[in-house]
């Protein structure tokens, strides 16, 4: 069997009903996330953090296209209350650099020599959001060569534009991950 990991994106409090930049429902999957935290299959999880500088270019005030957000050491970049943190391994933090957009955790290399350490071989990748932090941290998953799981069950999208999350799913399979609705214990 491979060695997994599962890999919690950006489940943080501006990324909630009442945050900076909302998910719409993002707060629904926080009962998965745990489950799926609890799931002996996993030899490794880790929760990503948006952890971007007040003057991160993402933001509307640098020309950016979002609203400020997930500021290091704020209320909102803090891990949602509801995660259950004793199930969390590592936490590595991402969006540093004031100059990329930050979506996939891969910009930290932290990430990947935590991976490569642990022998991990398949991730599935899970949290907020579908069509950008999710789908980035996925693909770069992809490039450098893990074995890839999407499940839907605990991810949510912003879609700004309707269709963006079924979109990025559909790019994710067509890389080559599997998209699947629930394949832990306890599935829905
Ligand atoms: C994200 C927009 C801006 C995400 C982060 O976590 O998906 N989206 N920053
Ligand atoms: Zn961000």
């Amino acid at each position: 069997m491979a060695r997994e990991a599962l890999v919690i994106v950006d489940f943080q409090n501006d990324f909630t009903p009442g945050g900076a930049l909302p998910v719409p429902d993002g707060d629904a999957i926080a009962d998965r996330l745990n489950e799926l935290a609890q799931d002996p299959r996993f030899d490794l999880v880790i929760a990503t953090r948006d952890w971007h500088p007040e003057n991160h270019g993402s933001f509307r005030e640098q020309g950016g296209p979002w609203p400020r957000h997930c500021v290091q050491g704020t209320e909102g970049a803090e891990l949602h209350p509801k995660l259950d943190r004793s199930k969390i391994d590592v936490i590595i933090d991402k969006g540093q650099n004031p100059d990329t957009a930050g979506y996939s955790a891969f910009e930290n290399p932290e990430l990947e020599r935590i991976l490569r350490e642990h022998g991990i071989e398949k991730l599935t990748v899970v949290g907020l959001a579908t069509d950008y932090c999710v789908k980035n941290t996925a693909l770069d998953a992809l490039r450098r060569g893990f074995q890839v799981e999407v499940d839907t069950t605990a991810t949510k999208g912003v879609d700004v534009q309707p269709g963006d999350s079924e979109r990025a799913l559909e790019e994710l399979r067509r890389a080559g991950a599997e998209i699947a609705a629930g394949s832990a214990k306890g599935a829905v």
